[in-house]
């Protein structure tokens, strides 16, 4: 969508911003900057409400068209398609469509579908067919091949078919199947190495690849036995391959935190070919054993896009300064801190002597700004169904609420992200109000970027449980963003995102019931003891019993070093992707939190401690 209309402030409605000070949060709001006073909100094109009876009718012929689409029905999501206007239903339909088309080979309807396709809105699996049926060479199967892990099935058309026409870089091909190999995708592999001619059960390249089955396969990577076999071997390998194969070992012993071991036999492979992730388990390896100088020369021979990451630009700063190279170290916290309010980012502020804060540089958005917001087509077909999904407690409604918020909020300027988070806000929709307050950069709203609502409860529990309510609405917010009765694909309930089964243990100790998770009342209580139970029994360890929340106490423990360990250091060698960034982000969000509640703690360098050894 190209035309966008813009809204204009008057002087008036300037000024007006300039007073709206005063904000309906608990938080008194710091006196905002009065030079920053240009309002307006800016919507893509005219997009008119429709009734609620058009979106409800809408949401389910998308279901049923959706439904359709598994069965290879074209009848359906073509009518839906055509009576829909433009919606994240419709983007989702035609994307789902254009899937099925490709996996039939339909390619002229293919065409038509794909050409009504907003590019912001593509699904990387059919820009796959598209480019496939483009016939030549594509940037995106460039990068795809570069690759290791699974990849939808029209993306491994497009790189079998690139194989095939010899339009791939050789050596990242051939890298691919080898990691496909590592990850068990063996019929992938397959596919390609036939591809690139030369086929498992031929007596080529792609026989001896399948050969390192026995190495680098999902059964063999992890044993004593593969460093052994691969040594063996190493005579008969290229120099890719057993720099690659190394590699695969590396990072199994990594994630096994045997860290040592890691470090050796990631020693021996080949920088070139390791993927994205296993360049990371190599710098964690030598991290946790703070190994500063490998660590530095590890992240400096990483991809640029990776070193560039404020993760990796921070640990390469800790190195410097750990090796005395101040004026090095300080120039890369300068670019972390700049890069935003993530972990590293306040974690270089503070190396930096400085302190995180969360004084607004923005008013609330005025009260003009947010009605024109409510009176756009999209918002409004998204807060209907919002409504509607309370109502009916329907989850996959709720789903399809968030995803037209997040379709009528692209790419909206700061302004318009602002009034959309107070509407949002407004609406109790509070997981949008966050998803849109914290996509702003120059214009801060600490109070809707960290909303505290339910504040009585958490606080009455938080107290009970002997826990910081920082810390706990940091982690709520991270569990659920402030959702009632939010699921978890694995079964967590409620704001603090409960499992049934570790509500069963609490409800025996503490003499509640079971089903006391389904409130709310209940589930805060039960999540609030449960954080100040793992917090006892996890060496009073705030960093721990986070992780404990999330994975369970023992592997927390498991986690721990023999000996005292930066928590920095402990959450970012944490092997759960999920309890990794659960970690980080709960305690960073902890540290909003206690800035905001004024809670004289602001540290996050100090929340996050040391870790004490086993
Ligand atoms: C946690 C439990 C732990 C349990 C672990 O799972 O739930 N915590 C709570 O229920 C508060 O008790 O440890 S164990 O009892 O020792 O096994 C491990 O099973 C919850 C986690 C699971 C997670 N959220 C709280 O952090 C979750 O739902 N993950 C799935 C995310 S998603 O839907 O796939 O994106």
């Amino acid at each position: 969508m190209s035309a966008y209309r813009t809204f204009t402030f008057t002087a008036l409605a300037a000024a007006a911003l300039a007073l709206a000070a005063c904000s309906s949060h608990e938080q008194p709001l710091e006196p905002i900057n009065t030079r920053d006073t240009s309002g307006g909100v800016s919507l893509p094109g005219s997009r008119s409400v429709e009734t609620p009876a058009k979106i409800m009718s809408d949401y389910s012929l998308y279901r049923s068209a959706l439904e359709a689409v598994k069965r290879n029905d074209d009848v359906l999501p073509a009518q839906f398609l055509s009576q829909a206007g433009s919606s994240a239903m419709a983007e989702t339909v035609r994307n789902e469509w254009l899937k099925s088309l490709g996996r039939r080979g339909q390619w002229p309807q293919f065409q038509q579908q794909y050409a009504l396709l907003d590019k912001e809105g593509r699904a990387q699996e059919v820009q796959c067919y598209a480019d496939y049926i483009g016939g030549g060479k594509s940037a995106l199967a460039d990068e795809l091949v570069r690759e290791i892990g699974r990849l939808p099935q029209g993306c491994n058309t497009l790189l079998e078919s690139a194989a095939a026409g010899g339009r791939l870089n050789q050596a990242d091909a051939w890298r691919r199947v080898r990691g496909l190999i590592s990850n068990n995708q063996i019929t992938d592999a397959r596919n390609l190495a036939a591809a690139l001619g030369s086929p498992f059960e031929g007596a080529g390249q792609g026989a001896q690849e399948y050969s390192m089955v026995n190495i680098i396969g999902r059964n063999a990577k992890s044993t004593p036995e593969a460093a052994v076999r691969l040594e063996a071997m190493s005579g008969s390998l290229s120099r890719a391959q057993s720099g690659f194969a190394w590699g695969v070992l590396g990072h199994a012993q990594a994630l096994n935190q045997n860290m040592p071991a890691a470090l050796s036999h990631y020693n021996r492979a080949d920088r070139s070919q390791l993927s994205n992730d296993q360049f990371e388990w190599y710098a964690r390896a030598a991290l946790r054993l703070q190994r500063w100088s490998d660590l530095a020369g590890i992240i400096n021979s990483m991809p640029d896009k990776l070193k560039n990451t404020p993760d990796w630009r921070y640990w390469l700063a800790r190195s410097y300064a750990a090796q005395g190279q101040q004026a090095r170290a300080k120039a890369l916290y300068e670019k972390v801190a700049e890069s935003g309010r993530n972990f590293y980012a306040v974690l270089a502020t503070e190396e930096l002597g400085g302190r995180i804060n969360t004084r607004n540089n923005v008013g609330t958005a005025p009260k003009s700004d947010v009605n024109k917001l409510a009176r756009d087509g999209a918002v409004d077909r998204s807060l209907t169904l919002f409504r509607a999904a309370q109502n009916g407690d329907d989850w996959n409604m709720r789903r399809q609420a968030q995803a037209e918020w997040r379709y009528a909020t692209r790419g909206a300027d700061e302004n318009t992200l602002l009034a959309a988070a107070q509407l949002a806000f407004d609406n109790q929709f509070y997981e949008m109000a966050i998803n849109s307050a914290e996509r702003t950069d120059k214009k801060l709203n600490y109070n809707l970027r960290y909303i505290s609502p339910f504040r009585d409860l958490t606080e009455r529990y938080a107290a009970q449980a002997g826990v910081d309510p920082a810390w706990v609405y940091g982690l709520i917010r991270q569990e659920s963003r402030f959702m009632i009765g939010a699921r978890s694909n694995v079964g967590a309930h409620g704001l603090m995102q409960v499992m049934p089964a570790t509500a069963r243990e609490i409800a025996g100790k503490i003499g509640m019931s079971p089903d006391q998770l389904h409130t709310m009342d209940g589930n805060i209580r039960m999540g609030t003891w449960y954080l100040g139970d793992a917090k006892r029994r996890l060496s009073n360890d705030e960093v721990m019993a986070t992780a404990g929340y999330n994975a369970g106490p023992s592997r927390a423990r498991r986690w721990q070093a023999a000996t005292p360990l930066e928590g920095a250091i402990y959450a970012e060698t944490i092997p759960f992707n999920e309890t990794r960034d659960y970690v980080k982000k709960v305690m960073t969000n902890a540290t909003y939190y206690a800035s905001l509640f004024n809670e004289p703690q602001t540290s996050l360098k100090q929340r996050m401690g040391t870790v004490p050894g086993r």
